[in-house]
């Protein structure tokens, strides 16, 4: 636990693993790994492990990542067929943390330039991770989110802010990068399988006392967004799963045993993944069912 990062190999010795958590992307994903896989080789003097996450896909996003892999050899590609959600994609990606120096992920649509990326790379010396944001002075939108996104994001930042004091502007940009150590120390406490894992991440990290950096970063928002397909029931799952993170570290996380009808109903209702529970079985135990939720 706590700060002091220790010193990084120098940077012909890192390992760096990138995770893409996708789901049905065949439209969207080909470009991002090849220009990832493309810039990387060019610019990053050590060793990238691309790790592409896919769950329940129902089109054709394996069969295009597989293509890529064919042609680049950093590209990897883990499968569920359980509906994990993005956040137990990504709980499931960190799991490698222990296999490389730095672990970070993005999305798969490509609205974090891997030159953005590997500017967050070179930041994490100083730091036991380095997140970029959008809403910081000097970030460079080259194509904003849509009205409703950004309003629905202020929101949500407001209630964030209320619930946990994070001191981020931006907690759900998918451009992080994180040491090891951290994600390792923390990893066994993740349990937010919704979009709303970032909270989650980024509470534990705090509350472990380990410093994350916020940075102003490169943004193109991409067309075919799979939340703001659906954003009114996507917001309404974050919101719950951030309730549920606050009360879960408070003094009336007594009260979860008898909330956990309600939340078994309303997760349902809201046909939103399953939640994670590391504890009760065996570690890194993925429940498959949301209606049965084990609390942790
Ligand atoms: N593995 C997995 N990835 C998901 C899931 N839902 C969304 N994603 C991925 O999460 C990322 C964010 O989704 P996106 O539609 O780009 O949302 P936006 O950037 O917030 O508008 C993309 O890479 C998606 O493919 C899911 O249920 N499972
Ligand atoms: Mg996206």
């Amino acid at each position: 636990m706590g700060t002091n990062p220790s010193k990084l190999p120098a940077e012909a010795r890192l390992h760096f693993t990138l995770l893409v958590p996708a789901y049905n992307e065949e439209e969207r994903i080909e470009s991002t790994l090849n220009d990832y896989a493309d810039f990387f080789g060019k610019h990053f003097d050590g060793t990238l492990r691309l790790m592409v996450v896919l769950n329940g896909c129902r089109d054709a996003t394996l069969e295009v990542v597989k293509s890529c892999a064919a042609k680049w050899n950093q590209i990897e590609v883990i499968e569920f067929t359980a509906p994990i959600g993005k956040g137990g994609a990504l709980i499931e990606g960190l799991k490698h943390a222990p296999e490389t120096d730095i672990i970070g992920y993005t999305d798969a649509d490509g609205s974090t330039p891997p030159s953005a990326m590997l500017d967050l790379l070179k930041m994490s010396n100083h730091a036991d991770g380095v997140i970029g944001s959008r809403w910081l002075p000097g970030a460079i939108l080259k194509r904003e989110q849509t009205l409703t996104r950004r309003f629905a994001s202020r929101v949500f930042h407001r209630i964030v802010h209320w619930l946990f004091h994070l001191g981020f502007q931006d907690t759900q940009c998918p451009a992080k990068v994180f040491r090891k150590g951290p994600i390792m120390e923390i990893h066994k406490d993740l349990m937010i399988a919704d979009l709303a894992f970032d909270v989650n991440l980024l509470y534990l990290l705090k509350r472990g006392g380990f410093k994350v950096k916020e940075v102003p970063t490169e943004w193109t928002d991409k067309l075919g967004s799979k939340v703001t397909q659906t954003l009114f029931r996507s917001s309404l799952t974050m919101l719950l799963s951030i309730i549920r993170l606050r009360l879960v570290y408070s003094p009336l996380r007594f009260i979860m045993p008898w909330l956990r009808p309600l939340e078994t109903y309303l997760y349902k209702k809201l046909r939103s993944p399953f939640i994670v529970s590391h504890r009760k079985k065996s570690p890194h135990h993925l429940r498959h069912d949301a209606t049965d939720i084990n609390l942790p």
